[in-house]
């Protein structure tokens, strides 16, 4: 495999991998298949999609972590390497896509509308995002989401409403988690990269709301992350 330059924000916010789900799902990916990489800082200009994260390998640069993940497993097949999702029967491969998709197009807005919409989750965002970005911009980043989230639809709820309907986002995958270590059995698969970036970034922030109350009711959740955590994530600080 060719080298891997990870572009993505440098911070690790509240002991998380990173502040955007999309970026923690695909590092996470690449320490599941273990597929070495180094990070470096995330550069709008130079996105492929304008988007985080993004990567550059041999001479190219890849956008949306999705397509990045089903490149990665196509040159591992390639290399006689074991995919992650080597070997996933049909229906297994559906239930991954819908979780995903669920969770990347339906509750990542809940999420957004927690973290931007609400005054309390804006006042943390905006001491995160100072960090790395000039303070200047983020009230105007808050307008921005604001209106995505309106024209998407979740920040026409009220946040009781649209966290309701996060909060049943994660039941529905709690029931489908069950006691299986990974969301599809035994072996971590692609989707788990993207599980327990949602999980972990909703567990791990530090905001107390809705959203975040109803993926702790569910012990298998909290498990799961923790099982994650403790075998890639051991740079990070430990869970109890
Ligand atoms: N489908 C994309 C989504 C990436 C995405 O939405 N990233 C957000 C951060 S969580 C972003 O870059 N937002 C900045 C923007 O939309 O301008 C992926 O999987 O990479």
């Amino acid at each position: 495999m060719d080298e891997i330059t990870l572009h993505q924000p440098p911070t690790r916010p509240w002991g998380s991998p990173n502040l955007s789900p999309f970026c923690a799902k695909l590092e996470c990916y690449l320490r599941m298949a273990e597929i070495p990489y180094t990070l470096s800082r995330f550069g709008r200009g130079e996105s492929p999609k304008g988007k985080m994260p993004y990567i550059k390998i041999g001479g190219a640069v890849l956008g949306d972590s999705q397509l990045i993940i089903e490149d990665l497993e196509r040159r591992l097949a390639a290399e006689g390497k074991h995919p992650l999702d080597e070997g996933l029967s049909a229906r297994d491969a559906a239930i991954g896509r819908i979780v995903r998709r669920t969770l990347e197009e339906a509750t990542y807005f809940v999420g957004m509308y927690a973290r931007w919409k609400t005054n309390d989750g804006y006042a943390i965002q905006r001491a995160e995002f100072k960090k790395w970005i000039p303070g200047i911009i983020i009230p105007l980043i808050r307008r921005d989401i604001t209106k995505k989230l309106h024209h998407q639809g979740t920040g026409r709820h009220s946040f009781e409403e649209a966290s309701a309907m996060g909060a049943d986002d994660y039941a529905a995958i709690a029931e489908i988690l069950g006691d299986k270590p990974f969301l599809l059995g035994d072996k971590p698969r692609t989707v788990d990269a993207a599980l327990f970036a949602f999980v972990d970034g909703t567990l791990g922030y530090p905001l107390d709301s809705p959203l975040k109350q109803g993926v702790a009711r569910h012990a298998n959740l909290v498990a799961y992350r923790k099982r994650i955590r403790d075998r890639w994530w051991t740079d990070l600080p430990a869970l109890p």
